[in-house]
């Protein structure tokens, strides 16, 4: 509903941000604009969870992201990227038929092959490189509603080469489902995280990294982006697994707790 406002907002928003950039003297390319992309976030496979999203590529070069998350599991963090990579690779969405063991729901390597490695982690505070994709701690969380509401702003030295102009083949994953309705990541649920597993860390219930929401950016055709994407490296499922490994170990410190309380409750 906002895409047919997203024109009049940008002149608009250009115009406001243009006199005290030109006074600050900030080194900005002349043909640089405002740009500012809203796109759906929709439930994925098995998950009801669904939101909004944009992306505004700021006059110089920080790119703000916004999302509003609905009928996420309550009271939990959802671990959430940008996906893809600036290669001009169009990644898209997983659809149902990923879900490669028929379980119902995706989990990471189910949905790599569509949506690419992690590109930027979309954590609350420090950096937002792609090994902090699992960083939990650093994540939002949902409210007891189930509604997650983010902004940040990052700025232009921290973003990936190429960012911006690849910014309409990337989009934006947020994982954490809850499979049995008991408001927690818990085991029972769908067993134990391959993906975590698959990094060295066990008992990481798959319910805390399956997906829960898929957006993609479209191109808008609003402003030139110039084009021209460097092909950077191409980070694909190997590597993610490489770069999430520093950092899996903070879900499994978050899972804690739901882990313990799990085995107290089976009480073999
Ligand atoms: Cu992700």
């Amino acid at each position: 509903m906002l895409m047919s406002r997203k024109i009049p907002t940008l002149l608009a928003a250009g115009a406001l941000l243009g006199a005290p950039l030109a006074v600050m003297a900030v080194a900005a390319p002349a043909s640089a604009d405002t740009r500012e992309i809203t796109f759906s976030l929709n439930p994925s496979t098995g998950s009801e969870a669904s939101g909004t999203a944009t992306l505004t590529a700021e006059e110089n070069g920080d790119l703000t992201v916004r999302i509003e998350g609905r009928d996420l599991v309550p009271n939990m963090p959802h671990a959430q990227h940008i996906h893809g990579d600036v290669s001009g690779t169009l990644f898209t969405c997983p659809t149902d038929a990923a879900d490669a063991d028929g379980n119902g729901f995706l989990t990471v390597e189910e949905g790599l092959p569509d949506y690419g490695g992690i590109h930027i982690s979309l954590t609350t505070e420090g950096d937002t490189a792609p090994d902090s994709g699992l960083a939990v701690d650093r994540m939002p969380t949902a409210d007891e509603d189930g509604n997650l509401s983010y902004e940040r702003t990052i700025e232009a030295a921290d973003l990936p080469e190429g960012t911006i102009d690849a910014l309409d083949n990337l989009h934006i994953v947020q994982h954490g489902v809850d499979a049995n309705g008991n408001d927690e990541y818990d085991l029972d649920g769908l067993g134990e995280s391959t993906f975590a597993k698959s990094l060295g860390v066990d008992d990481i219930p798959s319910e805390a990294t399956d997906v829960a929401t898929c957006g993609m950016v479209m191109p808008s055709g609003g402003v030139n982006t110039g084009g021209g994407t460097a092909a950077a490296s191409v980070a694909g499922a190997d590597q993610l697994g490489l770069v999430a490994l520093g950092s899996v170990a903070l879900l499994g410190a978050g899972a804690a707790a739901v882990v313990a309380r799990r085995k107290a409750t089976s009480a073999e």
